[in-house]
This record gives structure tokens, sequence and C-alpha cells, in this order.
């Protein structure tokens, strides 16, 4: 596989993929090194993975470097990146120490729980995120006893595979974290079929999700899916519009749009719509899209040709946008930021109106796009907010307490924030309502993810 830098169309590396005989062996290797890594004593698991976040703070700025390189993100994100891998199994290497089980009082007896590791567990990571999001299965599931196998997404596969290296660096034993770059259908697929895999956390598309969950209910064999958003950002005349507009450009435009929390959505109160579009036209204009290695650069460009293909679908020759922003020539893989106002008789909930802008409304984008259309009301509001399959992420903004308390309860969505657009803090819980589905990562609870409870009754009698 041909590893292409998306700012520059320049081939960087060359990887080879593995096939299903590859990771059946990989399998078998991390069912050997499970038994060990099972009965380490839960001080010295900790210790490794507080050695595996120091390595990895060690060469942050490598990975950064190597995540701009890879996949375009921009460094000031990539950096940030780098630190949340570190932060996240710095949280998790605490964990082998504080997963105790229960003692439940019983007549006759003790009875005790233990939390048991699964055994081997299949990470498949997708493209947007790559390093990030490999650390928030791996790390729960390494500090939980499991071994774990990686597979990144075709265009991405170079900071999972430095990742691998750096694990061996800190002393992590051989086996227990394996990468194996390869394709979905063929290494990601075995995978989810061997039957020595006991768990499967995916993210990616919301198609393939479906398809991995079929696959691994038919076998009983545990799974966490992180799937696709289409995210509303919500804004209310009595919100405070200099916060509202300023976050409302990052909100969907960050990493380039392909960010499964992407507020993608804008539901702007009808009183303050027009003007509300017109500040946010003027900021989108000055969205810096260029050089990912250039600090003051805001955008980068999209992931790859074909993934430019798909998002400029969405906004052909018969689309007008409401604002459009600058974006470089090429080389790379560019697309300026727009904007899409939804057009009159267009409505959401009877699914009536222009159908070239209501397939932006409805789909996932994965791109720079946003669309927008007014509300009347709190009721309209979540009415409109909920009419998606699905229900990943959110914002609301307004100076009503009551108003955002009613709303945040009422959006049907995982992660919501109030007069804000971060989603992510890597010790509370992140996962998807609906169709953006199934389980939680992050926060403490993600652990009992990567466990079963046995139960153990001990006679006195
Ligand atoms: O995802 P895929 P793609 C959405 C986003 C994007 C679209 C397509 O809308 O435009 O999905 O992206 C592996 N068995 N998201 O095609 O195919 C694949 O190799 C096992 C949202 O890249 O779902 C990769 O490692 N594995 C999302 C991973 O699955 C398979 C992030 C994701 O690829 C497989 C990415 C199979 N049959 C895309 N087929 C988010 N939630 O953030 C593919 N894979």
């Amino acid at each position: 596989m041909k590893i292409i830098n998306p700012a520059t169309e320049d081939v960087i590396a060359e990887v080879e993929p593995a096939d299903a005989a590859e990771v059946d062996r990989a399998v078998e290797r991390a069912r050997a090194a499970f038994a060990a890594w099972r009965a380490t004593a839960p001080g010295d698991r900790a210790r490794l993975l507080r050695r595996f976040a120091q390595v990895v703070d060690d060469h942050a700025e490598e990975l950064a470097l190597l995540e701009v390189a890879g996949a375009g993100h921009t460094i000031g994100n990539a950096r940030w990146e780098a630190g949340n891998v570190r932060d996240v199994l710095d949280f998790y290497a605490g964990a082998p120490e504080r997963d105790h089980g229960k003692q439940i009082p019983v007549p006759g007896g003790v009875d005790v729980t233990f939390q048991e590791p699964l055994g081997v567990v299949g990470v498949i990571v997708p493209w947007n995120f790559p390093m990030v999001i490999m650390t928030w299965g791996v790390a729960p599931a390494l500090a939980a006893g499991n071994a774990v196998i990686v597979k990144p997404a075709e265009w991405t596969p170079l900071t999972a595979l430095r990742l691998a290296e750096l694990a061996l660096d800190a002393g992590l034993p051989e086996g227990v974290l394996q990468v194996l770059p390869g394709a979905g259908e063929v290494a990601g697929s075995r995978l989810v079929e061997h039957p020595d895999v006991a768990k499967i956390v995916f993210t990616g598309s919301t198609e393939v999700g479906r398809l991995i969950g079929a696959k691994a209910a038919a076998r009983v064999k545990r799974v966490t899916l992180e799937l696709g958003g289409k995210s509303a950002n919500i804004v209310f005349s009595d919100a405070d519009l200099d916060r509202a507009v300023a976050s409302a450009p990052m909100a969907v435009f960050d990493n380039s749009g392909q960010d499964c929390c992407a507020r993608s959505r804008l539901l702007v109160q009808r009183e303050i719509y027009d003007e509300f579009l017109d500040r946010l036209a003027r900021a989108v204009r000055e969205v810096r899209v260029g050089d990912p290695l250039d600090p003051a650069t805001q955008m980068g460009p999209l992931v790859s040709a074909e993934h430019l293909a798909r998002v400029a679908s969405f906004t052909g020759p018969e689309v007008t946008p409401y604002a459009r922003g600058a974006c470089p020539d090429g080389p790379g893989y560019w697309f300026a930021p727009t904007v899409l106002a939804a057009p009159p008789g267009f409505d959401p909930l009877s699914r009536t109106g222009d159908p070239e802008f209501r397939r932006a409304y409805e789909e996932e984008i994965f791109g720079p796009v946003v669309t927008a259309i007014p509300f009347d009301g709190e009721e309209h509001a979540v009415r409109l907010a909920n009419a998606t399959p699905y229900g990943l992420s959110g914002s609301i903004w307004t100076g009503n307490v009551g108003r955002a308390l009613r709303m945040a309860r009422a959006v049907e969505a995982g992660n919501l924030s109030v007069n804000s657009h971060s989603s992510v803090r890597y010790w509370t819980p992140f996962g998807g309502f609906k169709q953006s589905g199934l389980g939680r990562e992050l926060g403490p609870d993600a652990l009992a993810a990567f466990t079963e409870t046995k139960n153990v009754f001990i006679s006195t009698e």
C-alpha cells in the first residue's frame, strides 16, 4: 500500500498489507502473550503502561509530524493528538491497580466477583484520527489484561506502526500489542471472523459497523461500535452570539470536517438566522486553509483523492453555496470550507424540497461542509435535531440554563455540549445513540467493556 501525504500528493512510504494468514499468526502470538500478560502483577502492568505513556511523550513531536505527513492533519491538531495518546495511556495505566471486584454478602459463605480479561481484542481504526482512536481501544484493553491487535485504516497506518514500536521500547512484552496494516475486507474481516478474537472495537462508517455487528452477533462476540454522525449545532436567539459565531466554523471544519462529532447541521432560531449566517459567512472566509505545518493554519487537506471526490459530490454545479472560504489549488486534496443554506421549501421533517440540499443535509459528508436551516422555538429545534438516524454529538447555544438542560435532555445524542463545541475529554464517556454506535469508550466505564464479570461463591459451611 502506497502512503500518500495528502497535502503534497508525495508517496511517503510503502506498507505491506497483511493477509488473512498473517492475521491468524498474529492471533496465535497474541494468545501466547495473553497468558503471561493477564498474570502480570497489576502494579507491574501499571508501570509498563505508564512507561509506554512516557515513551510516547518523549516522541510526541515525531508522532505529530508523522500524523501531519500521513493524514494531512494540522500541526496544532496533531500535537494535541500526540498529547491525547499519552494522556489516555496514563489514565488507564492506573486501572490495573484500581479494577477490583466486589465482595457481596450471601448466606452460607463468601461471594466475590473478579473482572477477568477477555483474551485477544481486535481494534479496527479509521483514518480520521489514526493514533487517537487506536489508543482509545488499546489503552483500556491492555490495562484490563487483554492482548490487542490493531488494524489501522488503509490510508493512515504510519502512526499506529510507530506506536507499536514504542510499546516494545517501553518494555511491553512481545505480542501484547500488534499492528497489522491491511485491507478492511481482508485483514479487518479476518479479525472479526477469527474464533479466538474475543472482542472487536470498531470505529468507522455505519455501513461497515452494521456488517461487523451482524458478524459479531452470529458468534456472540463482544463489540463496541463508534459510527457516523450528523450532529446539530443549535443556536437560540438568547445565546451569546459572538461566541456562537466564533465557534461555528471550527465546530464543523476542524480536521477538515473529518470528525464524527462535526456539527454539520446548523440550526438557528429564525429571528437571528439571517444575521447569524451573514456573520458566519464572514468568519468562514477567514478560515486559514493551507500548509499543515504552519502553526497558524486552521484547516488542512482532505485525507485522499477518493475522499475529496466524495465530498465534492455534495456540492456539484447545481448547488449554490451560501458562502465559501478559500483553499490552495493543488497539489494536495484541498476543499474550501463551505456553507449551504436551506433553499425555500426545504423541510427535513416531511423530507420535501430540493433533493441536492436534502442529501447534503441528511448524509454524513465527513468534509468541511455545513448545512444551515432556521427553526421556530424549542420543540421545533428538538424535532429537527432528532430527525436523523444518527445520535453522536451536538451543541446547544443559549443563555437560559433551564432551556439548556431541557434541550440537553431532549436531544438524542451521546455527547452534547452547552455553549461549546468540544466533545472529547478522555476521563468522561464517549459514544453514540441510535445508529451512531453501541457502547461507550473513554472514561472509567470503558474498562468494563474489556472484561467479563466472574462471580465466585465460596461455601463456609
Ligand atoms: O470507512 P470504513 P471509510 C464515515 C465517513 C466516511 C465514511 C467512509 O462518513 O466518509 O465513513 O469511510 C475497516 N471488515 N466514517 O470507507 O470503510 C477499514 O479498513 C472489517 C466515520 O474509510 O468504515 C478501516 O480500518 N473492517 C468514522 C475501518 O474499517 C473493515 C471514521 C473504517 O473504514 C471492513 C471513518 C470489513 N468488511 C469514516 N471494511 C467515525 N465514526 O469517525 C472496512 N474496514
